[in-house]
């Protein structure tokens, strides 16, 4: 897998250079006497981070966090890594102490990181925490400025660097930024609780892309916005357009490199281990594991009090049952500190009630272990417990399952953790709920081995096909569509107008003219778009030397009534309706010899039924959304949501799209301005319409097509190379762009005077 991204990469990077920015560093260096030693730290962001650039090449600034950092690196603060196979650059970012405690220990750990858990009786805030993120943030962007070359990508990381994207906006334009998220993205009645929530969404978008764990965090996030910032949103997409700035938003769940974890279980190094731990704790029975960072949300409480119930109330599992706990210490600060003593505390009660003999019920191992030693640990669990309040994916839970090749473990899994959306297979449990949680110990220790095997066999295919390597190719994938979306090269037409000049053999022209956000401005009603006066007499001048047609999605009788021009050609319903200048026709397009007429086309008698299925469907659901308009235009249709209050978008969105669910094999939808268009599969576009059209009434001619929207987009593409698309805005379709209506409108004079 590491070698197809290195080729994908290959093929579509190779011009651009890769920043990752974070606030850990992936090595550090510290002293140990004379010596400088190196350390990885055993947090899931770095170790995914570090196989990503080892593959790609490219530079990582990271905070200098080692006591030995400064002493390794250049004059640029840079070093190259991994020590044993030098593969890329890591830059180091200096934080003095005040930083570390203010930025580091104050803002990012004590106000977003209990924010984003939901954990509010843990956010302390203080000023001068917030003034030191922007400052440290500062330092970050400033440090990828230096390294960063004209066509760097940067992909920041995580919640400590909220504003680095922003900052890195406002220098360069034109540079792609994308940011994983790597912890829960909490709904607006939690995150409203921040005293920088606008500062912080601002910063974000300066982002093309935001990638968040799951999508349930990605519409949190939309909602957020629509709560705090005045953005456009377009929930269907899952953009924000703020401040003339495109935000994407997407969610890749992150995973674990499973055939490195499956290939070390299966070794013998690791079936040496596995006796030896035996042989050191005189285990025997059923073996249990907890892998954890001693962190309050991974709920080490939680899961001692269920194992606690669990002896409890299952004595006979005393001597039968241990369970191995190994939590590496983090952040040794408040409130850390006492959450470690709790922990312990917790853990030498519940040996104290239950220890027999030579056997204790929890064996606590407080230290770091490597991935190496501990598939070791993965690999001999019965069970494996996680507990999660609420994580953004929690990478354990992967790590166990890539080492379970004996196949014969079972996963307990909080469902308030991010992973629990994927990993289907896994007992789910909620871990508020202790009883609940301790019964689950017990049911998953007497499960038949049968099912055993097929949850922990289904497990292990997910996460086989959904490795580290697929989810950084997802990204990359986006991040390449959003650099080709960037290297657009529209044009401001009355900029180049002499270049169309030259083009046009003038009365050889036919032009084609979209009505909505063409003709007309996009106004809340559409019922209310009508052509002004002085534009339907350029029009109806303009026809007398040169064939025009109106292509819309509206239904062609509204159409030819809101135009108001006679004897000219026009297609409505998205092209499947054309009528000539004098009577509706019947058409065969070119490509696709599909007969389609004005009434529900008689080859799509199933596709006509379902549409009008799935419209009934849509008026119940919707019925209650005040400001939707349902538009049934026979045979395609319209659902307008310009009118609903912001507030109940996404609602609006969410019911759509499960009524939508299963109809997607008939019919197409697509997003327009506020509005869903919704069409059978195999019925006639815009683009086909064109091409007939063409072929009909203009062969010979030269078409430009002018229009502002999505389903335009088909009959740009129709005419490439034949003609010339003009887009309202800056489009990837077409080679021109116009601003706005009134723009058209001087094209059209400007053409007027060149056929006349
Ligand atoms: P974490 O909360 O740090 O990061 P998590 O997913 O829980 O990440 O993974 C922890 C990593 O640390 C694993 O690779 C694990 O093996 C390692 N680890 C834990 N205890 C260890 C020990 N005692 N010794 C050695 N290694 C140990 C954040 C989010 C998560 C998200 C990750 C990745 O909070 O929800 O999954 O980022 O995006």
């Amino acid at each position: 897998m590491s070698e197809i991204l290195k080729a994908f990469v290959e093929e579509n990077l190779s011009e651009e250079t890769l920043i990752i920015v974070s606030n850990r560093e992936p090595y550090i260096h510290k002293k140990a006497g004379l010596e400088i030693k190196i350390e990885k730290p055993a947090s899931g962001l770095t170790s995914a981070l570090d196989n990503i650039l080892r593959a790609t090449g490219g530079t990582w600034v990271a905070w200098g966090s080692g006591s030995g950092d400064r002493e390794v690196v250049n004059g640029r603060s840079c070093i190259t890594v991994p020590p044993e196979n030098p593969s890329y650059k890591l830059k180091r970012v200096w934080l003095n102490q005040n930083l570390i405690e203010n930025y580091y220990h104050g803002y990012s750990n004590q106000v977003l990181w209990p924010l984003c858990h939901i954990t509010l009786d843990r956010v302390y805030f203080r000023k001068r925490f917030w003034e030191d993120y922007m400052k440290a943030n500062i330092s970050f962007a400033n440090a990828v400025l230096e390294e960063a070359e004209g066509n760097s990508i940067v992909w920041v990381h995580d919640y400590h660097l909220c504003l680095v994207p922003l900052i890195l906006r406002q220098k360069r334009q034109d540079m792609i930024i994308a940011h994983f998220w790597h912890i829960p993205w909490p709904d607006w009645s939690v995150f409203r609780v921040c005293p920088q929530s606008k500062e912080i969404l601002e910063g974000l978008l300066g982002n093309d892309l935001i990638g968040f764990q799951i999508p349930l965090f990605v519409k949190n996030f939309l909602d957020c916005v629509k709560e705090r910032l005045n953005a456009d949103i377009d929930y269907h997409q899952s953009t924000v357009t703020y401040r003339g700035h495109i935000t994407r938003l997407k969610a890749f769940p992150i995973s674990v490199d499973y055939e490195k974890f499956n290939s070390m279980a299966s070794s013998q190094r690791t079936e040496a281990a596995i006796k030896k731990i035996r042989d050191r704790y005189k285990l025997k029975g059923y073996i249990g594991i907890g892998v954890d960072r001693l962190e309050y949300t991974k709920a080490l409480i939680k899961r001692l009090q269920a194992i606690n119930l669990f002896f409890e109330r299952y004595e006979r599992f005393i001597k039968k049952f241990t369970f191995i706990q190994i939590a590496v210490p983090t952040r040794m600060k408040e409130p850390y500190i006492s959450y470690k003593e709790t922990v312990e505390g917790l853990i030498s009660k519940i040996n104290g009630r239950y220890s027999a003999g030579i056997w204790k019920p929890i064996i606590y191992i407080d230290e770091k272990v490597e991935h190496k030693d501990l598939v070791a640990y993965y690999r001999m669990a019965d069970v494996a417990i996680i507990s999660s309040v609420y994580d953004g994916m929690n990478l354990v839970a992967k790590e166990y399952v890539a080492s379970q090749v004996d196949e014969k473990g079972v996963l307990i899994l909080s469902e308030l953790a991010g992973a629990a959306d994927e990993l289907e297979g896994a007992m789910l449990v909620n871990p508020y709920d202790i009883e609940d949680f301790s019964e689950c110990i017990r049911k998953v220790l007497i499960m038949p081995e049968k099912e055993k095997r097929e949850r922990m066999g289904g497990l292990r295919r997910l996460v086989r096909g959904k490795d580290i390597y697929k989810w950084v190719s997802d990204i990359l994938h986006e991040i390449v569509a959003l650099l080709l979306k960037k290297n657009i090269k529209c044009l401001y037409l009355f900029d180049h107008i002499d270049e169309l000049k030259k083009r046009l053999v003038h009365n050889k022209i036919f032009l084609f003219l979209d009505y909505d956000g063409t003709l007309t401005p996009i106004i809340e009603s559409p019922d209310m778009a009508f052509i002004s006066d002085d534009m339907r007499s350029v029009i109806a001048g303009l026809k007398r030397h040169i064939p025009i047609a109106v292509i819309s999605g509206r239904g062609l009788k509204d159409i030819r009534e809101r135009t108001g021009i006679d004897d000219m050609i026009y297609a409505g319903n998205h092209g499947n309706e054309i009528w000539d200048g004098e009577k509706t026709v019947t058409t065969t397009h070119p490509l696709r010899p599909i007969h389609r007429m004005g009434a529900p086309c008689p080859e799509l008698p199933v596709n006509g039924h379902i549409l009008q299925e799935f419209l009934g469907k849509l008026k119940i659901a919707l019925s209650h959304i005040q400001g939707v308009f349902i538009e049934d235009k026979g045979i395609t249709a319209s659902i307008h949501f310009r009118k609903v209050n912001p507030k109940y978008l996404g609602e609006l969105i969410d019911r759509f799209r499960i009524e939508a669910k299963g109809y997607e094999k008939y019919l197409r939808i697509t997003t327009g301005k506020k509005v869903f268009d919704i069409r059978p599969i195999n019925a006639w576009n815009k683009g086909d319409a064109v091409s007939w059209i063409i072929k009909n009434f203009g062969e010979g001619r030269t078409p430009i097509y002018i229009g502002d929207d999505l389903t335009d987009e088909d009959a740009f593409k129709a005419i490439r190379g034949a003609g010339t698309g003009i887009c309202i805005g800056v489009c990837r379709e077409t080679e021109f762009y116009l601003t706005d209506q009134g723009e058209v409108k001087k094209f059209l004079e400007w053409m007027m005077e060149q056929v006349s």
